[in-house]
């Protein structure tokens, strides 16, 4: 039997996460390919008759679920939510997470934390034992943005971490910017043993924003793999 492609078991980890859902409930969605199959999937049910209320983590996921028909809401509007599904980058088996690879990391944050649970879901090649294997994404502040990368060395050599610290690009003379106008390093720490350790270095340095480091946030993840659907947590 040829094995599901990693599209399928996104797919997968979507749909299963996806029964967990209510009627009535206020949903935080998330951003990346594996949260927009959970968003299309949300989108059928909605059709079929499921009312709920979706805050979007991204312009790109607005969108999305704009056309889906999801009745969205802000976070201005609707400040506490039921359910938070995102995607990630990494995730280990303490539900530790990095996140950020596709940019939204400031707004999947302050959305996961006004959630009273948040599940992730993912593919099985996203588990690691040390997080740190995917570049950690720092959001910062344009001002003075190397002045902060000083800072973000000086604490990552502190930890004994190393590796390049790269500024995200959106085109060779344009750097990335999120959708809220903040630049992103992406540190290639190789393995940060520390996670807490590091987060709260980072919050402490004034330009950064935020970091791709979710502790303490994920209440479930779900894995899927060649064999189904697995569940860490809750
Ligand atoms: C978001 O999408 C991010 O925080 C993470 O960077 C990314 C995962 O993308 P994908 O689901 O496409 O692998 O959840």
């Amino acid at each position: 039997m040829t094995p599901p492609s990693a599209d399928a078991m996104k797919r997968a980890a979507a749909a299963a996460a996806l029964e967990s859902v209510a009627h009535g409930m206020r949903l935080g969605l998330g951003t990346g390919s594996t949260a927009a199959h959970f968003v299309d999937l949300l989108g059928a049910r909605v059709r079929e008759g499921l009312e709920v209320v979706g805050v979007p983590t991204s312009e790109r996921t607005r969108l999305q679920a704009e056309k889906l028909g999801i009745k969205l809401s802000t976070l201005d509007e609707t400040p506490e939510l039921d359910l938070t599904i995102d995607g990630a980058d990494e995730f280990d088996a303490s539900l530790r997470l990095v996140k950020g690879g596709g940019g939204a990391l400031l707004r999947e944050k302050i959305v996961a934390a006004a959630s009273k649970r948040m599940f992730v879901i993912a593919d099985a090649t996203k588990e690691v034992a040390t997080l740190g294997a995917f570049p950690l994404p720092v959001e910062i502040d344009r001002f003075g943005a190397r002045s902060t990368r000083l800072h973000i060395e000086r604490v990552a050599r502190g930890l004994g971490l190393e590796g390049p610290i790269t500024l995200r690009m959106a085109a060779p003379d344009a750097p990335y910017l999120t959708d809220g106008g903040h630049y992103i390093y992406d540190c290639a720490f190789s393995a940060i043993d520390e996670p807490e350790t590091l987060a709260q270095r980072l919050e402490s340095i004034p330009g950064v924003v935020d970091h791709g480091l979710f502790i303490g946030l994920a209440t479930a993840i779900f894995v899927a793999g060649a064999s189904g659907v697995r569940i860490i947590g809750d």
